[in-house]
C-alpha cells in the first residue's frame, strides 16, 4: 500500500517530467539544446508507475523518448540538464544526448536512437541475473512502433523459454513517429500477444500512475521469484508531435482525439484522486510547482556554466571504437 506521501512523490515526479520538457523546449528555441529531442509529455504516469514499483540497483533499457525514464529511476536532474545541453558534467559528458542517456548508478542501461534497440540489449542484464543468481529485475521501455521489429518476437520468445527477469513495458501512445497505431497493428491489443509465449500480458491504464505502479509491482514480483517475464502494455498516448525537428510538420491528429485526450492528462487524474481520496490541498500543485521551478533555475545555472567536452577526449574515445571494429 503506498502511503499519502509517496503518491504525493508520484505527482511531483509526473510534474518534474512535465516541466523538465517544457523547458528543454524553450532552450532549444533559444539554441542551448540541440539535436532530435523526441517529448514524452501525455505519458508520463508510465514512467513513474513502472519505476516506483523498482529498486535502484533494477534496471530499465530506455527508448529515444527517454527523459521521463531517466528522471523517474532517479537519475540527476543537473546532469540530464547539463547532456542535453551538451557540457562535460552531463550523464554522458556531453556526448550521448537527448537519445543516449546512460547512467549505471541508476541502473539506466540507455535510450537507444535504434527504434526497437534496447529490447534484445535488455535481455544481456536479465540473463545476467539469472545467471548470477542475483534478483535484479530489469524493464524494458519500448512502444508500439518497436513492437513490429523482428528482434521483438526473437526476445520475447528467448526471455519467456528462460524464463528471465524481464518486464517488457509497451508504452502503446498511438503513434510511430506521424503514423497512427491503427495503419501499423494487425490487432490494438499488443498485450494479446504474450499468449503466444505462455506469459502474462496485462493492459494499464497508462494515463493512470496508480494503475501502471500496481500492475508493474505484480510483475516484479512474479520476475524477482523466478516466475520468468510479464508483458505490460500501457495504453497512453502522445500528446506532441514526433520530434522538435519535425515541430512543423502539419497537425497529422484530428482536433477531436487530441481534446478527448487532454481531458485523461495523468497529472490531473491522480491530483483529482488524491483531493477525493485523501484530503489533498488545493494548492499543492502550486507549491510543488514551486519547489521544482527552483531546482530547475539552479540545474540549469549549472549545466550553463559548464564547460563543453574536450575535443581530444572525443576523438580519444570515437578512435577507440574504430580500433575495436577494426579488430
Ligand atoms: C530501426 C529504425 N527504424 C526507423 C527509425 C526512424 N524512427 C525514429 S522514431 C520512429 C517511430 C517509432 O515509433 P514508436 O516505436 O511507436 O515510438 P514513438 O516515437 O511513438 O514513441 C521511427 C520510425 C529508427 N530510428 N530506427
Amino acid at each position: 500500500m503506498l502511503t499519502r506521501m509517496q503518491k504525493i512523490q508520484m505527482l511531483k515526479s509526473m510534474m518534474i517530467i512535465r516541466e523538465f520538457e517544457a523547458l528543454i523546449k524553450k532552450l532549444y528555441k533559444e539554441g542551448d539544446v540541440e539535436g532530435a529531442i523526441h517529448c514524452y509529455t501525455g505519458e508520463e504516469a508510465v514512467a513513474v508507475g513502472v519505476c516506483n514499483a523498482l529498486r535502484k540497483d533494477d534496471y530499465i533499457f530506455s527508448t529515444h523518448r527517454g527523459h521521463g525514464h531517466a528522471i523517474a529511476k532517479g537519475c540527476s536532474i543537473k546532469k540530464v540538464f547539463a547532456e542535453l545541453m551538451g557540457r562535460e558534467t552531463g550523464l554522458c559528458k556531453g556526448m550521448g544526448g537527448s537519445m543516449h542517456l546512460f547512467d549505471i548508478e541508476n541502473g539506466l542501461m540507455g535510450g537507444n536512437g535504434i527504434v526497437g534497440g534496447g529490447i534484445p540489449l535488455s535481455l544481456g542484464t536479465a540473463y545476467a541475473s539469472k545467471y548470477k543468481g542475483s534478483d535484479r529485475v530489469t524493464v524494458c521501455f519500448f512502444s508500439e512502433g518497436a513492437s513490429n521489429q523482428g528482434t521483438f518476437n526473437e526476445s520475447i520468445n528467448m526471455a519467456a523459454l528462460w524464463k528471465l527477469p524481464l518486464i517488457f513495458v509497451c508504452e502503446n501512445n498511438l503513434f510511430a513517429a506521424t503514423t497512427p497505431s491503427y495503419k501499423t497493428l494487425s490487432h490494438p491489443d499488443i498485450a494479446k500477444r504474450a499468449d503466444g509465449y505462455s506469459i502474462p500480458g496485462i493492459i494499464a491504464d497508462g494515463n493512470h500512475v496508480l494503475d501502471v505502479y500496481e500492475k508493474t509491482c505484480k510483475a516484479v514480483n512474479r520476475a524477482r521469484e523466478g516466475e520468468g517475464p510479464t508483458l505490460i502494455e500501457c495504453k497512453t498516448y502522445r500528446v506532441e508531435g514526433h520530434c522538435m525537428v519535425l515541430k512543423d510538420l502539419p497537425q497529422h491528429r484530428p482536433k477531436q482525439e487530441v481534446e478527448g485526450w487532454a481531458d485523461k492528462d495523468p497529472i490531473d487524474i491522480l491530483e483529482k484522486e488524491l483531493m477525493q481520496d485523501e484530503g489533498l490541498e488545493k494548492d499543492i500543485r502550486e507549491q510543488l510547482y514551486k519547489e521544482i521551478q527552483q531546482e530547475f533555475n539552479e540545474a540549469v545555472q549549472y549545466a550553463k556554466t559548464s564547460p563543453f567536452p574536450d575535443i581530444n577526449e572525443f576523438m580519444k574515445i570515437a578512435n577507440s571504437r574504430y580500433q575495436l571494429c577494426e579488430e
